[in-house]
């Protein structure tokens, strides 16, 4: 890795097939990232099973995202890119990181919170499995890891990456030593929130039980225009950009304003004087025109076992750099205890 540029890390669960609102708040903006900066992006799939999901399921999305992150235009001469339960040295860190931290810091993330109240409310259960809970840990050590200066986060990790600053800013004082650095959030510079099509006012997720909620990067195009077709607008027939009053016509128009490149203003002047069939039919054939180059990729790279090589080369970079760190921090904890 340079030493001059910031180093970036993200991640995305496992919790399903990439969508386009991974695509368009998450991998667009790698693709981007990568130009001047160190990224390591993963799969985190240790964080996918903090939830129930079955077996094959989960399989299939690992390696299908590996594979979109390539497709998309991830590029392993300037990204490393793995797959997070590949990296051993994480799980090593993220116990160390366990026991510098409290129960009561991690049981007043928000997210664990709300994650453990849906869980008990759709499934009924009292099961609530403690990975949910040390979930934040397990993240700090992906940041922790590699010494990421920036980490691009949605609005509900916020939280995480504070947990994260004041752990890590702990063993700092507690070691005497800056053993750490101390990442920053930040919001990524291209994108934007894309909104579930049958209720617009939710996010998009790929974990949603609606299928016609969501468009996966590896739908076909009639999928996508039935998709898009039945996405829900509202009854004014005004192409006007509104999130408040008219959240499905503006997310059509944020779609197609951010996979055009445009501004929304510029998107609204040009499709001023469609009906909300055109809209739709115009949206749906930018979502394919841009998936199509995506999806041929996807195939070849999936046909070959290219992606085999590629996942163990990234790998191998990754453990590379974590071991180098883990061993710093063993060190500095008393666990190497040949070292004298
Ligand atoms: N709808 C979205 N619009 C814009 N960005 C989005 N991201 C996810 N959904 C949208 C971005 O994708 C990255 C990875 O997110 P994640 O999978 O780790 O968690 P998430 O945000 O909870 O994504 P999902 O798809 O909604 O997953 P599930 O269904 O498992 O909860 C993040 O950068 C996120 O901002």
């Amino acid at each position: 890795m340079e030493g001059k540029k910031p180093t970036i890390v993200s991640g995305i669960t496992a919790t399903g097939q990439l969508t386009l609102g991974n695509y368009i708040g998450a991998i667009k903006n790698f693709i981007e990232l990568q130009k001047d900066n160190n990224l390591i992006i993963f799969v985190a799939n240790l964080h996918a099973i903090t939830i129930p999901i079955g077996k094959e399921e989960l399989r299939s999305n690992i390696k299908n995202m590996i594979a979109l992150y390539y497709a998309c235009g991830l590029d392993p001469n300037k990204a490393i890119i793995y797959v997070q339960s590949d990296v051993l040295e994480l799980t090593q860190l993220s116990h160390i990181l366990l026991c510098n931290t409290t129960v009561g810091e991690l049981s007043r993330m928000t997210q664990f919170k709300d994650k453990s109240i849906k869980m008990k409310a759709e499934n009924g259960t009292e099961f609530i499995p403690t990975g949910l809970l040390t979930y934040p840990t397990l993240m700090a050590a992906d940041i922790l890891l590699y010494d990421a200066d920036l980490v691009p986060v949605g609005k509900d990790q916020k939280q995480h990456i504070e947990l994260t600053r004041n752990i890590a800013e702990r063993m700092n004082n507690r070691y005497q030593q800056e053993l750490f650095k101390l990442p920053n959030d930040f919001i990524p510079p291209v994108g934007g929130k894309i909104m579930d099509l049958q209720n617009p006012t939710k996010k998009m997720s790929k974990s949603s039980n609606d299928p016609k909620s969501f468009i996966e990067l590896l739908d076909a195009p009639d999928i996508i225009r039935k998709k898009i077709r039945s996405a829900i607008t509202d009854s004014d027939g005004k192409i006007a950009y509104n999130p408040e009053q008219k959240p499905g016509v503006s997310n059509l128009l944020t779609i197609y304003a951010v996979l055009k490149n445009i501004t929304i203003e510029t998107a609204v002047k040009t499709l001023n004087n469609y009906d909300y069939g055109q809209l739709k039919e115009e949206v749906a054939s930018t979502i394919i025109a841009t998936l199509e180059p995506i999806q041929i990729k996807y195939h070849q790279l999936i046909k070959d076992d290219t992606i085999d090589q590629l996942i163990d080369a990234g790998t191998e970079k990754a453990r590379y750099l974590a071991n180098k760190k883990l061993t710093k921090i063993k060190n500095t904890v008393g666990l190497n205890y040949k070292r004298k």
